[in-house]
């Protein structure tokens, strides 16, 4: 148990808890509490970055090596999908979903996940890919627990959200909720902030978090007591996203790679997608805000962008190299906000300035031995919801759906007539490609009749 009074008198901040004390042991003990949750080794590393300032060496950084998955029919795919279907099969994988952030830009009031992004259902991200884990399990005879990391602002909303849809007919004992941890804010010199003179300002900290959030649970544990060693990680604000693609679990496990990462071309030099790159012979993901705009500019000799490879925040792990990973010093991301807390001698919260942090989970890349990274079709796999309007909104994102669905119907020997009506279909239709002659035959055999939505309609395709 950590001794908070010490700890923070050998940093000189015991001055922390002069208000509280003025108002009585309770509101003491409650300030207290709140610091036990301090590590405080990490808080060494936060006052410590203050100080420094980060500079970015782009000197050695040269384009990564990239498999592409969009060519489906090359050998060394065709072994990867056997080699992924089998880990799934074999009962080898587990997802990892995070959910955790506020949603801000997208200006929704409560989970991100529970967006209804259905252009005709309604349907939400979080049933979006639910029914995709749903479609895994059944094709693959496989458990494939889900794990969803939400954040201490919609942790309960998140699990009421999926109880009181039954878990989507999943087993409830399928789905694991782990809610990530906080870092306290500062100011520039080191202080802790407060919001009332017994609460401490702390934020989620940041999806890097996921690792010791997942280890702290005690789901490392659950996992390998079912021999589950390799785990899928995406975002819940991409609902194109190809949940344990096969191909990319097999490109990774026959290089034996720790961790690896998905990437697409980007559009345009100024997208707000990280950049993936090598870097002294390191694959790293280089934040679109930290990198110079010449260098996002930079083309090759066939005229496209020299740095091409835009993350999409998709991973596969070895369990093992995920684990160390919560005890791994991954670099802070500073941010300077204006936060709601107490000013130096005033009695009620304003705005005042502080120094926000977070982890990056692409941190991790440049601490693999191995790293596979598999260029993805943008129109099958990414078109996430940011933003109420504009770019990566929720209106590129439903158009992004129905251009995949109208892509795919042929290719299930499914056609309709839906004129210039954008059309959307369950993702218990298709996941990925893999589904589609899995699909064709169900249809075929009679064994399966889909229902999609063209225009306002439900229409069932045969
Ligand atoms: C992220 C990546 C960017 C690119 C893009 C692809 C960062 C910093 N940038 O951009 O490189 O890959 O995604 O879509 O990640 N989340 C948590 N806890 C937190 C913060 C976020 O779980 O404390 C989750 C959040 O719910 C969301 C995901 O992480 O699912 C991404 O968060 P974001 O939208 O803030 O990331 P963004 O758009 O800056």
């Amino acid at each position: 148990m950590v001794n908070v009074r010490s700890e923070l008198a050998s940093r000189g901040l015991e001055g922390v808890f002069t208000r509280a004390n003025t108002l009585g042991d309770k509101a003491t003990q409650r300030l207290n509490d709140a610091l036990t949750e301090v590590d405080f080794e990490v808080l060494d590393r936060q006052r410590a970055a203050l100080n420094q300032e980060v500079v970015l060496d782009t000197s050695t950084v040269s384009p990564p090596q990239l498999i592409n998955s969009s060519a489906v029919e090359s050998a060394s795919n065709s072994a990867a999908v056997a080699c992924g279907e089998q880990a799934l099969t074999d009962n080898r994988v587990a997802i990892i979903t995070v959910a955790g952030g506020q949603a801000s830009r997208l200006g929704f009031n409560g989970p991100k996940g529970a967006y209804p992004l259905g252009q005709v259902t309604g349907t939400s991200l979080f049933q979006m890919l639910a029914e995709q884990v749903i479609l895994l399990r059944e094709r693959y005879r496989c458990e494939l627990p889900w794990i969803i990391q939400t954040g201490p602002g919609n942790h309960h909303d998140t699990v009421a959200y999926f109880a009181a849809r039954n878990w989507f007919g999943m087993s409830s004992s399928s789905v694991h909720f782990v809610c990530q941890g906080t870092l306290p804010a500062l100011n520039a010199n080191g202080d802790f902030m407060l919001t009332a003179p017994d609460k401490l300002f702390s934020n989620p900290d940041g999806h890097g978090g996921v690792y010791r959030a997942i280890k702290r649970s005690g789901m490392i544990e659950v996992l390998r007591a079912k021999g589950i060693d390799v785990l899928y990680y995406c975002q819940v604000d991409n609902p194109l996203v190809f949940m344990s693609d096969p191909t990319f679990i097999g490109h990774h496990l026959l290089a034996d790679a720790q961790m690896s990462v998905k990437v697409v071309e980007k559009t345009e030099a100024s997208e707000k997608v990280g950049l993936v790159v090598e870097n002294d012979g390191k694959v790293q993901c280089l934040e679109y805000s930290d990198i110079s705009d010449e260098l996002q500019a930079q083309t090759a000799d066939d005229g496209g962008l020299l740095y091409r490879a835009g993350n999409i925040a998709v991973h596969v792990y070895d369990i093992n190299f995920f684990e160390e990973m919560a005890e791994a010093h991954l670099p802070l991301h500073l941010a300077s906000k204006k936060i709601k807390a107490l000013a130096p001698g005033d009695a009620i919260p304003s705005d005042v300035d502080a120094i926000k942090f977070e982890t990056f989970v692409f941190d991790a890349l440049p601490l693999a031995d191995r790293v596979v990274v598999q260029l993805a079709d943008r129109m099958f796999e990414f078109a996430p919801v940011k933003n109420r309007e504009g770019s990566d909104s929720a209106s590129t994102s439903r158009t992004a759906l129905s251009e995949r669905a109208k892509a795919w119907l042929p290719l299930i020997d499914a056609s309709i007539d839906c004129g210039d009506h954008q059309i959307e279909f369950s993702s218990k239709i298709v996941s990925g490609p893999q589904d589609l002659s899995y699909r064709k035959q169900q249809i075929q055999q009679g064994h399966q009749q889909l229902i999609c939505s063209c225009g306002n309609k439900l229409v069932t395709l045969a």
